[in-house]
């Protein structure tokens, strides 16, 4: 029998996207990021050679794009503001043609009725901070703490939601554990410091925006996995218990609840993989959390009690405390090899609501990228049911989870136009609408149709 899906009045729908990913360079005098660097050394580890110097040219066409979200059923949007157009050394003086452009950018989202969410960062380290040691330095805490007093004095008076950081964990895991951003370290002492080192740039943004007085939120978007066991054996709970403690609780305790779990603290010590941290770094962490969270999701973690002895000459990294494993069956996305488990949604808002005081949360980023989309074009649009079925899967369990009391008040899909990504760049397209690369051409897929009619109707039917 079918089913009505309503959501709860004055629901959030909409979409993400970063600056990195969907501006282009624009004509502002931007600074180069990490990215604009690396491509420059290393193209050949982009996708197709294609860097992130004009993506989709958000920079030119946003005007064009805000009235197409608003056609396809937004009601709000998560941006972010690119650190290194706004201080092309990261620290300075402001530059006043990006603060044009960011204004007109929110204007416009304003006039059409599309609440901007506003991100700080998302994964652009100016280059010119990478050259002062990135997110292992203390002095970027203290610029990037610096860009976001300027941001909330400059916007904090049309944006209602703000947000520190996407994913810190992505620059952690990429940059100093596993090869995938730039600075391509593997050490995981840096890693924690580098991890160290944001949450407390997180909580001095968080201290510098409430000195601001505005009506406006601010938190933090995190991206989380529930984490589940192979078996009730105790080795394989106690594998699990590591792995959310290395890759959901590291960020999730301290920015939300102010605290490291003990647990965590212990290994770091046991393995001498702590980071250089005072008192005061942690009173800071304390007083500033987040008043609202951001949940990115897109794929759980399996865990199991390693098959095998560690290799103690190997570089340590968390997996020295555990083996993930893949399960047999699963649904699974063959473009980005993630696993497609549309409850772990549920059980996530579940562990915000029962263990993180149900904070005021959103599902900020959920999404399917999918490979040469081409081949499923029927009368000049892209028919993408497959990401129709992603998408009302997921949202029937966050249904579910509003239903048994999470506070979830949004759901932003990965992403509104096929967007340049991190190292495939456009090999796996994720839209609501389809880019031309060549032509800049964009056309409304067919999920597209979907996202219109679910905006407008509040829900969908199932
Ligand atoms: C998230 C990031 C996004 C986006 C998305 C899809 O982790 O916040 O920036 O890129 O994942 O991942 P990918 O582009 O690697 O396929």
């Amino acid at each position: 029998m079918k089913k009505f899906y309503n959501f709860p009045e004055g629901f959030f729908w909409g979409s993400a996207s970063s600056a990195e990913q969907s501006e282009g360079k624009g004509n502002t005098g931007k600074g180069k990021t990490i990215w604009d660097h690396w491509f420059e050394i290393e193209k050949n580890r982009f996708f197709d050679e294609v860097g992130p110097d004009v993506t989709s040219d958000f920079f030119n066409r946003y005007d064009d794009d805000i009235k197409l979200m608003k056609e396809l059923g937004h009601n709000s949007f998560r941006m972010s503001l690119s650190w290194a157009r706004l201080f092309p050394n990261g620290d300075g003086e402001v530059n006043e043609k990006a603060v044009e452009f960011y204004n007109k950018v929110i204007d416009t989202f304003i006039a059409n009725e599309v609440t901007p969410f506003v991100n700080l960062y998302h994964f652009d380290m100016p280059m010119a901070m990478q050259e002062k040691g990135g997110w292992e330095s203390k002095k970027v805490v203290k610029a990037y703490a610096n860009y976001t007093d300027k941001c909330f004095e400059l916007f904090g008076d049309r944006i209602e939601r703000w947000f520190t950081f996407n994913e810190p964990l992505g620059p952690v895991l990429g940059g100093y554990m596993q090869d995938f951003h730039y600075p391509n370290v593997i050490d995981f002492k840096r890693a924690t410091q580098v991890a160290f080192n944001t949450i407390l740039a997180n909580a001095k943004a968080i201290r510098k925006f409430k000195k601001h007085n505005l009506k406006s939120k601010i938190g933090i978007v995190l991206n989380l996995s529930p984490t589940y066991p192979r078996s009730s054996n105790k080795y394989d709970l106690e594998a699990a218990e590591y792995c959310d403690l290395f890759y959901n609780r590291s960020f999730l305790d301290p920015c939300v609840k102010g605290e490291f779990p003990k647990k965590l603290v212990d290994t770091l010590k046991k393995y001498d993989q702590m980071p250089e941290y005072t008192k005061e770094d942690l009173k800071i962490i304390k007083e500033n959390t987040a008043q609202i969270l951001g949940i990115n999701y897109y794929e759980p973690r399996r865990a199991k009690a390693r098959d095998n002895a560690v290799n103690t000459k190997s570089p340590f990294m968390p997996e020295w405390l555990f083996d993930t494993y893949v399960l047999p069956g699963r649904k699974f996305n063959q473009y980005r090899g993630w696993e497609i488990y549309e409850k772990g949604i549920l059980d996530l808002c579940n562990n915000v609501k029962d263990n993180y005081g149900n904070i005021e949360a959103f599902i900020s980023e959920n999404g399917m990228g999918v490979a040469d989309e081409a081949r499923f074009i029927e009368n000049g649009q892209i028919n993408d049911d497959y990401r129709i079925e992603f998408i009302k899967g997921h949202l029937k369990y966050i249904h579910k989870a509003i239903e048994e009391g999470c506070n979830i008040n949004g759901y932003h899909l990965w992403t509104f136009i096929d967007c340049w990504s991190w190292m495939n760049a456009y090999k796996n397209r994720y839209g609501l609408v389809s880019l031309d690369l060549k032509t800049q051409k964009r056309t409304v897929k067919k999920s597209g149709e979907f996202y219109k009619l679910l905006g407008k109707n509040n829900g969908f039917e199932d």
